[in-house]
């Protein structure tokens, strides 16, 4: 790159690809805005897996030591049908972190603070152009280098634009808590059970009805409960801890914390584009590539693309920069939408209750490096 005069990136969505975004461009050495339209950064949420792709970004973010600090790898990844235990994968060689959404968050907003970005609560995108001009709700407008829509499944920046998509959605979805470990309880109900393991317990007859239990840290316990939307009791909120409890009288603690919270039920979709660029404007994570949770890899192919985006912009110069974004998504986004089919028929089929899934292509993602550079080697221009 020739220039010397500090680029300008504006990044619509303080989640956790437009964190990541910020803190890679911060740290190539663009200026960089970070524009939420909550009043509060959004600092709740329950739990979340990472894996290895996500993780060696962390690393390149410099934050994978505050990351380490309160997270933790479950010994094994355990699934049960009917409480019957079918494997218990120990994902040699696969790096995997389980957590809060709000240690997540505060590490890379600490990241992103640290490296010079300008994160503004209150601050609400309503539209791009591909030239490069950002506008926000106030009337105020402001001109980019580089625009970035990580605004999540109902993207302002993306709906301005008229970037054409398809949504698909799946008949199950889930409820997410976070509650009190209760490990001592747990382990009196059931003596035999490792609840530092993953645990996926599915039904599937006579209903379907299933927990994911994920130990967040030693402290804190993230719940998944799905169902599918057509079951009128498996799917209200607050959850109907008759119902929940009947079929796991194991989780009977954890699930009365839960009951406790009003919960909200999402649907699992899909949303796939076109194409995520158009000039200056690139879209990331959920805005452009929502997907089912079956392989846990939302945010982590947010990231993941958001740290090669980063890479990418910086490379090109102000004149090359669309055709490089385009270059971008022609080498990225296969990684992605491979992940986005694969969890989409994880949840269409429910396979993964057949336990065993972590092997093969379903970790492709999770082993995939974006960090090392040489990693398209081999792959035709
Ligand atoms: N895996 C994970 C998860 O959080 C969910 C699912 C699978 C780690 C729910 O968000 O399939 O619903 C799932």
């Amino acid at each position: 790159m020739s220039e010397t005069r500090t680029r300008r990136a504006e990044i619509s969505g303080a989640g956790f690809a437009g964190l990541t975004a910020a803190t890679a461009l911060a740290r190539m050495g663009w200026s960089v805005r970070v524009h939420e339209r909550a009043t509060e950064l959004r600092t709740e949420g329950a739990g979340i897996v990472l894996w290895g792709n996500s993780l060696q970004v962390i690393d390149k973010l410099g934050a994978i030591h505050d990351l380490m600090a309160e997270s933790m790898t479950p010994p094994a990844y355990e699934t049960r049908m009917n409480n019957v235990i079918q494997t218990q994968e120990t994902l040699e060689g696969v790096r995997w972190r389980t957590m809060t959404r709000s240690h997540l968050f505060h590490t890379l907003l600490t990241a992103a603070r640290e490296s010079g970005v300008e994160v503004l609560p209150g601050s609400e995108v309503v539209s791009a152009t591909a030239e490069g001009r950002i506008t926000f709700a106030n009337g105020d407008s402001a001109e980019a280098d580089l625009i970035v829509g990580a605004d999540g499944v109902g993207s302002a920046v993306r709906d301005s634009l008229g970037f054409p998509l398809k949504r698909e959605r799946s008949r199950d979805g889930i409820t997410r808590f976070l509650v009190p470990r209760r490990k001592d309880e747990l382990q009196k109900l059931e003596p035999d059970t490792n609840w530092d393991h993953m645990i996926d317990f599915w039904n599937l007859d006579p209903r379907v009805i299933r927990v994911l239990y994920t130990p967040a840290n030693e402290k804190e316990l993230y719940l998944a409960l799905m169902a599918p939307a057509s079951d009128a009791e498996g799917s209200r909120v607050p959850i109907d801890l008759e119902l929940w409890t009947s079929v796991f009288p194991q989780l009977a603690p954890v699930l009365a914390d839960a009951a406790k919270t009003p919960g909200r039920y999402y649907g699992y979709q899909t949303t796939r584009l076109e194409s995520w660029t158009t000039g200056k404007v690139a879209l990331i994570g959920d805005a452009a590539h929502a997907m089912c949770p079956a392989l846990a890899q939302g945010a982590g192919c947010a990231m993941q693309n958001a740290w090669t985006l980063a890479v990418a912009a910086t490379a090109a110069s102000d004149a090359e920069l669309p055709d490089a974004l385009r270059e971008w998504e022609r080498l990225e986004r296969p990684y992605t939408d491979r992940c986005q089919d694969r969890s989409q028929w994880f949840a269409d089929t429910r396979e993964m209750s057949k336990g065993g899934q972590f092997s093969g292509d379903n970790v492709e993602t999770a082993l995939y490096n974006p960090t090392d550079p040489r990693r398209h080697e081999g792959v035709a221009a």
